[in-house]
């Protein structure tokens, strides 16, 4: 079995645990909250599994003492959390609502308390349902009003958050959301999905801006999902739909992002429903998107194994599931060693100032035995084998500063309701009650060792 070294990451590494505010917070419609497009969507017959909504969800907004004490009772010296942007500004821009802003104020307040560095997320997919009214995502008008909303909440929280993440997984904002249909707001064209991927990305350039301006001395990145795409064969034109994958699911972002502006290859498949041909890039946005930021966050869960298949879809692409590999709950396959690749591939391609892995985790079927112990040795096994394979990229020279394991507790898991746990604390969803897994028994056992000699 392959373990990490606790000795084998750098002093001063970051180490966290990841959420986010519509997936833990509950109090949905309390304190001046507008609704999002995830309350919408929830709403809509069919769309959620279970008919789940994320009206109480963790109750976090009710039990923030109690879990920023779970949070350090950890030993991470970091916490991944988001805003809702309809707590802030219930409408979508204009008047600020200042219960909003004081619940992360105290929640970043007793962060600094407890001696763990916030790392604040502006957008985590629960948009205003108000700015959807008027365009959403595949309108431009979204990235200007989140520019607005980055300043509010950069000049207010500035002082105490020094770590701010602009838009998580713009792939997953614009295409599970408009072009897949199973995210919010649950649309399927392909050429809204790219109008909403552009948008994303300016929103993140003015996010970066704005950030700068009103909190200089922050630091500013995006988060992408990224997975490290394979040909299923040796076969060239497998290599090809491998490329083309990645163009997809990666390039499309990071190359605008590191100022390069989009991949012409992609940019040729998509035809008409590339930004470019719908007229939606305007001079300056690619400067704009393109500006330097402090560092990469990469969300991690998998890789992708793909064969040419002419004809299927504008990509030519199909996803296979390879034999012989370990599957997480989600039918993800478990696939290490891409972490590897991944880190070493965007050091050599990109070379970031700094990467992070902003999230990285599994969900499997727990369950609490008699003793109240859940016993999640999957999830324990998935943690040490990433870290194992985060410690061979910083080997090879990978700058990665820092690791947020996903997710600090169960929650409200999209699409898939309350169904898949990614939690390393379980959560009774009738009770509330929180419980360590031994995932996250591991997870605090290893940061003790890694951390030891070091100033808190
Ligand atoms: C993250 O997204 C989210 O940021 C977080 O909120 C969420 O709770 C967490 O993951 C767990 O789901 O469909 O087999 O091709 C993950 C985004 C995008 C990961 C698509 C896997 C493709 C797998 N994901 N993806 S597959």
């Amino acid at each position: 079995m392959t373990q990490p070294h606790p000795q084998a990451f750098p002093p001063r590494f970051t180490w966290g645990v990841a959420t986010s505010s519509y997936q833990i917070e509950g109090a949905a419609h309390e304190d001046g909250r507008s609704p999002s497009i995830w309350d919408t969507f929830c709403a809509a017959p069919g769309k959620v599994k279970g008919g789940d909504n994320g009206d109480v969800a963790c109750d976090h907004y009710h039990r923030l003492d109690g879990d920023l004490d779970l949070i350090a009772s950890l030993g991470v010296n970091a916490y991944r959390f988001s805003v809702a942007w309809p707590r802030i500004l219930p409408g979508g821009r204009g008047a600020v609502n200042r219960a909003g802003l004081d619940f992360y104020s105290r929640l970043v307040d007793g962060l600094l308390a407890r001696g763990i560095t916030p790392w604040l997320t502006l957008y985590h997919w629960d948009l205003p349902q108000v700015l959807q009214d008027a365009g959403g995502w595949p309108a431009r008008d979204t990235a200007l009003a989140f520019g607005e909303y980055a300043a509010i909440v950069a000049a207010e929280l500035g002082d105490r958050v020094g770590h701010f993440i602009t838009i998580n997984e713009p792939w997953v904002a614009a295409y599970l959301g408009h072009g897949a249909g199973v995210h919010a707001p649950g649309h399927t064209d392909l050429a809204e999905s790219f109008a909403a991927s552009h948008h994303l990305l300016l929103a993140h350039g003015l996010g970066v801006r704005a950030v700068r301006a009103a909190a200089p001395g922050a630091q500013v990145g995006i988060t992408l999902n990224l997975a490290a795409a394979y040909p299923a064969t040796d076969r060239e034109a497998d290599h090809a739909a491998a490329h083309r994958q990645d163009g997809f699911a990666n390039r499309w972002y990071l190359d605008p992002v590191f100022g390069r502006g989009y991949p012409q290859d992609t940019v040729k498949l998509l035809g008409n429903a590339s930004p470019q041909a719908q007229e939606l890039v305007r001079p300056g946005d690619l400067d704009i998107i393109g500006t330097p930021s402090d560092f990469l966050g990469v969300n991690m869960y998998s890789r992708s194994v793909v064969e040419t298949a002419p004809g299927e879809g504008w990509l030519g692409v199909r996803q296979l599931r390879p034999e012989g590999s370990e599957y997480t709950g989600f039918d993800w396959e478990v696939a290490p060693q891409s972490l590897s690749d991944l880190m070493l591939r965007l050091q050599r391609d990109y070379t970031p100032r700094a990467i992070y892995i902003t999230e990285n985790g599994a969900t499997y079927p727990d369950t609490v035995s008699e003793d109240g112990t859940v016993h999640d040795e999957a999830r324990t096994r998935y943690f040490q084998q990433h870290l194992a394979a985060l410690e061979v990229a910083l080997a090879g020279g990978a700058k990665v500063s820092g690791y947020f394991a996903w997710s600090l507790m169960d929650n409200f898991e999209w699409a898939e309701g309350y169904d898949k746990r990614f939690g390393i604390v379980h959560v009774d969803f009738d009770t509330q009650a929180r419980t360590l897994k031994q995932s996250g028994r591991w997870y605090r056992d290893f940061l003790t060792r890694a951390q030891q000699g070091q100033p808190a």
